[in-house]
């Protein structure tokens, strides 16, 4: 079996203004869609990143893809990451400068691979007749866990003009909207696990908000992400303040920025006895940054991607590095489709040690950009099962495909930039300030 042919299909999919330490989700999402057609006949399927910058990553890869065998994954990873992947800045100054997860230049021979290699075993699992999880030595359970993932909002539900969607949620921006949104989040989908994006209002309002969330829905994990928006002084009076309800399964995911702050705040916490875990997706995103953050006690769990990680097998890897190192593991996540979510749920459950839910931007997306035939992945009580079906499960609906690439090609836009969509509708001298409080 060879790859004979690479195809790519830019998507723009609408999504609400959402608000983080970034700024502003801006109308529309991107995407895209990648298959490796083989010469036997088979279409692997895959999704990654949108934009200018992946798509001409991966148009660079395709003369090395295109007559590649899919089984040989390693010689495309060492052609990608030359010989040694471990070359990559472990000294923790990228994560200073806070682009957003999945978009940081260093990450990108990982992100091209992953797009590819998810492609190479979706069409093995097809050749062999195996669902994708199974591939890799069995999988560790037959449903991925998720969170509910809430976000602070403006009105609307995201797409421009006679293509706006549905804002199922309205406003937003206090605690009473947020624990309103959350209980529709666990109407609709059984999640057991809840995250808040936090940074983006005065951090007294955030603790309430994580307050009422905990009395709203008491036994449930709760989880606070205001991506690096606080000091480490404000970070300390923050877990200090939500001792209770961050403990447990709970966690504070990056408080602030670099490992050495994290690690500072994780020590003066201890000193008082508070003992909430730190996660991290911006200060840890590769295997090269694992040790340090561990010998720094700086991040108790990783939030893992496998779009940027490296894909399925890097994800299986880290859930045993993880293990061995004693830290918890769960996922990050950024605005995806369904394919995505099929990844997602593969390499979580490929993942023998995973620690808690993983985050999903899925309930923030349409049936109306949905790409997958048949329409949305389903969740049951939380949980992504994984089909009775080869490779990834899902196969794509090339109407729905067009329909996104349409969208795309409209946009004057080719990369996310939430600081520009919150001066154009939010603050016209809105900056993004680290650290805001
Ligand atoms: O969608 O605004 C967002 C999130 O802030 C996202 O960009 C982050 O990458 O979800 C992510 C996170 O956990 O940091
Ligand atoms: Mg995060």
């Amino acid at each position: 079996m060879k790859i004979k042919e690479l195809r790519l299909h830019p998507q723009a999919i609408a999504d609400g203004p959402l608000r983080s330490s970034y700024g502003l989700h801006a109308p529309y999402a991107l995407r895209t869609i990648v298959e490796v057609v083989t010469t036997d006949g088979i279409t692997g399927i895959s999704e990654t990143y949108g934009g200018d910058r992946p798509l001409a990553a991966l148009n660079a890869a395709r003369d090395y893809v295109v007559g590649m065998d899919p089984f040989a994954l390693t010689r495309f990873w060492q052609h990608l990451h030359g010989d040694s992947d471990t070359k990559v800045d472990a000294s923790g100054e990228r994560s200073q400068t806070m682009l957003v997860p999945g978009e940081n230049p260093l990450d990108e021979a990982s992100r091209t691979f992953a797009a590819i290699e998810v492609a190479c075993l979706d069409a093995i699992g097809q050749a062999v007749n195996r669902p994708l999880c199974d591939l890799t030595g069995g999988r560790a359970r037959d449903a991925a866990p998720f969170s509910a993932y809430l976000f602070y909002k403006h009105a609307g539900g995201g797409g421009t003009g006679d293509d706006a969607r549905d804002d199922k949620y309205g406003e937003c921006l206090s605690p009473e909207t947020i624990v309103e949104q959350c209980r529709r989040f666990i109407a609709e989908y059984g999640f057991a696990e809840i995250k808040l994006k936090g940074g983006v209002l005065d951090p007294d309002i955030e603790i309430d908000t994580i307050r009422a969330l905990h009395s709203a829905f008491p036994g449930y994990p709760l989880r606070i992400d205001p991506n690096c928006a606080w000091s480490v002084d404000t970070s300390v009076r923050i877990g200090l303040a939500l001792r209770d309800e961050l403990s447990g399964a709970g966690y504070l995911e990056d408080p602030c920025a670099s490992l050495a702050g994290m690690a500072e705040v994780r020590r003066r916490l201890l000193a008082e006895g508070v003992k909430t875990l730190f996660a991290s997706n911006v200060a840890t995103t590769c295997f090269a940054h694992v040790p340090q953050a561990r010998d720094l006690d700086a991040v108790q769990i990783i939030l893992s991607d496998p779009h940027y990680w490296g894909g399925i097998r890097k994800q299986k890897q880290l859930s045993e590095l993880c293990e061995v190192l004693g830290m918890g593991l769960s996922m990050h996540s950024n605005n995806h489709l369904g394919v995505s979510m099929m990844i997602m749920a593969h390499a979580a459950c490929a993942s023998p040690h995973l620690t808690h839910a993983c985050d999903t931007h899925y309930p923030w997306q349409t049936e109306v950009d949905e790409v997958v035939e048949g329409g949305r992945i389903r969740f049951t009580n939380g949980t992504v099962p994984i089909p009775d079906k080869p490779g990834l499960g899902v196969k794509l609906d090339y109407d729905q495909v067009a329909r996104g690439v349409e969208r795309y090609n409209k946009l004057p836009y080719r990369k996310r930039d939430d600081e520009a969509e919150m001066r154009q509708h939010v603050d016209p001298n809105w900056r993004r300030i680290l650290p805001r409080w």
